[in-house]
């Protein structure tokens, strides 16, 4: 755990930090801060500098958003080694599955023509419908025009030639380098799947260790549609069948322990439905306790859960399908509570769960909540769930995750979020000062670091990995 606490107490800030620009106007980078953050880091307590005033705390704790590079702990992208897996560019972000969504709100086209035209068709139709036709105010539409307004590109009706020119010209490993900074992130966390067909052979063959991009084992397959991939696991030399009996469970138990020798992951993750329940007698039930929640305490490797999903309520328009239904929350006070020697990062996905997930992480130093996943990640959302948490939790959780899919959306969804949290944490510091506690920007500096890093840090045992 880097020697610091189950709760991610400050630690290690070992990656030198770049000064990002808090607006969402396009992230400029300005400095290196290394040691001012090293030694935000070790300060103690408030009464070690100037206490700030009023009008000081907002620009400190701005800066501080802006200088600390942030773990993403949770993407969809990938190290540049992974080839055409790994999405960037303009024709990529128009078509995200956000934005589908949104197009055939604006749109009479049918889904089933849709899906016949190429990627750049796709890409045309969607900034006709939604940039030229009407006004990109949408969190999802917005994000491009950032994107784009980021590299000094035009974001007007006749922008998208001169953007497709300008992706065009860059590579990936520079772009990808450029893209990080603009976003003020030292590293993301990918999402693996060991039974994606397409990913599988590239681990296979082997995949070159990228340090600023971290494996993680997703379990979906295994643990929500069993029935359709266990013989993929056998393909892949496993003694599983379509009842998990027998030999499965110790040979699901071998498969885990296998592909997280090959993929070093940060952590294990499965994305659950509403309905999902712990304990349960069914065969996914057996498989978490038995197969692996076991071999995450062996490899001391946390879960993370993510849920609430309710998979393609509308199989049409495909992966923008999925919508979102209220969990009952019982299921992680049981595995927090039988399962003491594992470890839960959660995130929901029903506004009405946010709370509930703040009262059992009272209860339970082993869970994590994080970040605010897909429909949550919406300002107003991200707001009240963040405002909810300081209030529950301090700083002992980790606020955000991109969830990105391609590359450059990961400066829009950090731009916004540093947006969103400046005013929340200032506002908290003002009413500590007006209570009698006077704050230093060495103390605002120690709680970003944690916020952002520290915790997911000590998290997931970040280390440089050779
Ligand atoms: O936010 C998304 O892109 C969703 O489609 C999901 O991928 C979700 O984040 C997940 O990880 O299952
Ligand atoms: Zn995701």
């Amino acid at each position: 755990m880097s020697g610091s606490g189950l709760l991610g107490q400050p630690g290690t800030a070992a990656h030198g930090s770049a000064r990002y620009n808090c607006t969402n106007s396009g992230a400029r980078v300005r400095s290196v801060t290394t040691d001012l953050l090293k030694s935000a880091a070790q300060t103690p307590a408030s009464n070690n500098g100037v206490l700030l005033t009023r009008a000081q705390i907002f620009s400190s704790v701005q800066e501080s958003l802006a200088s600390i590079p942030f773990i993403d702990i949770h993407t969809h992208l990938f190290a540049p080694g992974f080839g055409k897996l790994s999405l960037w560019g303009i024709d990529e972000l128009l078509t995200y599955h956000y934005l589908e969504a949104e197009f055939f709100r604006s749109s009479t086209m049918s889904p089933e023509h849709y899906w016949t035209l190429s990627k750049s068709e796709q890409a045309d139709l969607i900034w006709r419908t939604l940039f030229v036709e009407n006004s990109p105010i949408s969190e999802a539409t917005r994000g491009v025009v950032a994107v784009l307004h980021a590299f000094n590109l035009p974001t007007d009706h006749s922008a998208l030639p001169e953007a497709r020119a300008f992706f065009k010209n860059q590579s990936l490993e520079s772009h990808m380098q450029r893209v990080l900074q603009l976003a003020g992130i030292s590293s993301v966390v990918m999402t693996n799947d060991p039974l994606d067909p397409d990913e599988f052979p590239l681990w296979q063959k082997g995949v070159a260790n990228h340090n600023q991009f971290h494996a993680v084992l997703r379990l979906d397959r295994i643990l929500c549609t069993w029935h359709d991939h266990w013989q993929a696991i056998v393909a892949q030399g496993y003694s599983v069948d379509a009842q998990a009996s027998g030999k499965s469970v110790s040979e699901v138990r071998r498969f885990l322990t296998d592909w997280a020798k090959r993929m070093q992951p940060v952590y294990m993750a499965c994305s659950l439905p509403d309905t999902f329940e712990f304990p349960s007698d069914t065969l996914n039930g057996l498989l978490l306790r038995d197969a692996v929640l076991p071999v995450c305490r062996e490899l001391n490797l946390p879960l993370s859960l993510m849920i609430g999903v309710r998979k393609q309520v509308n199989p049409r328009i495909r992966l923008a399908g999925d919508a979102v239904g209220r969990a009952n929350l019982r299921s992680v006070e049981n595995l927090c509570r039988d399962f003491p020697s594992n470890r839960f990062l959660v995130s929901v996905l029903s506004r009405e769960n946010q709370h509930e997930l703040c009262v059992f992480s009272r209860k339970f130093n082993n869970l994590m909540p994080f970040g605010c996943w897909w429909f949550m990640n919406n300002a107003s959302i991200v707001e009240e769930i963040t405002r909810e948490r300081i209030e529950m939790l301090g700083t002992s959780f980790i606020p955000q995750h991109s969830d990105a899919r391609v590359l450059e959306q990961v400066i829009y969804k950090w731009g916004n979020t540093r947006r969103t949290i400046a005013p929340i944490l200032a506002e908290n510091y003002r009413l500590l000062s007006e209570d009698g506690r006077g704050v230093t920007s060495a103390d605002v500096q120690r709680d970003v670091t944690r916020l952002f890093r520290s915790n997911a840090e000590a998290w997931m045992d970040l280390r440089p990995r050779t």
